[in-house]
């Protein structure tokens, strides 16, 4: 495949430090719209801010680099305005659930059409190393010096239970898989989100003595656990593992079809009674 075709060469070097997960997440995404043959023009990339964030900076579609925590309502206001666009939302863990939590649920619950895939690193990169939501219990971040207090989020599971109509959790290791569920996530029509579990060696795993890039993306591959196996296993048996794979598929109730459809029944009653 010819990943020139999708970048923009003037904006390199990238800011990514090496064994960062950024740059897999990248490649899978450029792979999955290269395999459904959509025109770049065609596609709308929003981002917020973070090293995650900065995905737009690096990709030849209509991009949108915006505030912190707020791709998702950038996004909201293209694909009313465009709906024929394909509207991918990059946002980090900190992004999209803690300075955009409220956002994320609330498209999830409207079920809007549009894919986000989330780099999940487990902390703040960009800034140097803060908790996020995404935190482990007891790890370090430059503002939990003696290890987090506050319980973590599960971002897919908290996604699913807002409403959204797909819903997939994948790690950097699982790089083909990542190209086949951010593929279906753009197919599906609604509000769908691709986890990826992106190591950040340079912040979270220093401060919580991971090792190598190299090294934590090995971890991943070893604490991974398919969902067909993991609905099999107890919640004690998937402490520390991560479940991959598509989480949520469902069909329901589009947000833009549901507003053309109150459109389109306001305008009967006012011609109706006219
Ligand atoms: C309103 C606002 N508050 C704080 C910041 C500082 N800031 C920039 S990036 C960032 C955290 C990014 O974390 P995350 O979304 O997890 O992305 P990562 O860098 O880990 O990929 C923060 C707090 C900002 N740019 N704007
Ligand atoms: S600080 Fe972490 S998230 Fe940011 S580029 Fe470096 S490794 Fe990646």
């Amino acid at each position: 495949m010819d990943y020139q075709k999708y970048l923009r060469n003037e904006n390199f070097p990238h800011i990514w430090c090496s064994g960062c997960g950024a740059g897999i997440a990248l490649k899978a995404i450029l792979r999955a719209i290269d395999d459904l043959g959509i025109e770049q023009d065609d596609v709308a990339m929003v981002s917020g801010i973070g090293c995650s964030s900065r995905t737009t900076g690096y990709v030849d579609f209509n991009t949108i680099h915006t505030t912190h925590g707020r791709p998702l309502t950038f996004a909201t206001g293209l694909k009313m305005a465009r709906p024929d666009m394909t509207v991918l939302v990059v946002t980090g863990d900190g992004d999209a659930t803690a300075i955009g939590g409220n956002h994320l649920i609330h498209a999830a619950r409207r079920n809007i059409d549009m894919t986000v895939i989330l780099y999940n690193n487990n902390i703040y990169g960009m800034t140097g190393g803060q908790a996020s939501p995404t935190t482990p219990l007891g790890d370090i971040g430059t503002t939990a010096p003696f290890g987090a207090v506050e319980n973590t989020f599960d971002i897919s599971g908290l996604v699913i239970a807002a409403g959204a109509a797909y819903v997939a959790r994948c790690t950097a290791f699982h790089a083909k898989l990542l190209d086949d569920l951010i593929r279906k996530g753009i197919e599906k029509k609604g509000f769908s989100l691709i986890e990826v579990m992106a190591p950040c060696p340079t912040a979270y795993g220093k401060l919580n003595k991971k090792g190598s890039g190299a090294k934590m993306i090995l971890d991943q591959k070893d604490a991974a656990v398919r969902i067909a196996k993991a609905e099999k296993m107890t919640a004690e048996e998937l402490e520390e593992k991560i479940v991959i794979g598509v989480l949520v598929d469902r069909d329901i109730p589009e947000y833009i079809q549901s507003c053309d459809a109150a459109v389109a029944q306001a305008m009967n009653a006012r011609n109706g009674s006219a």
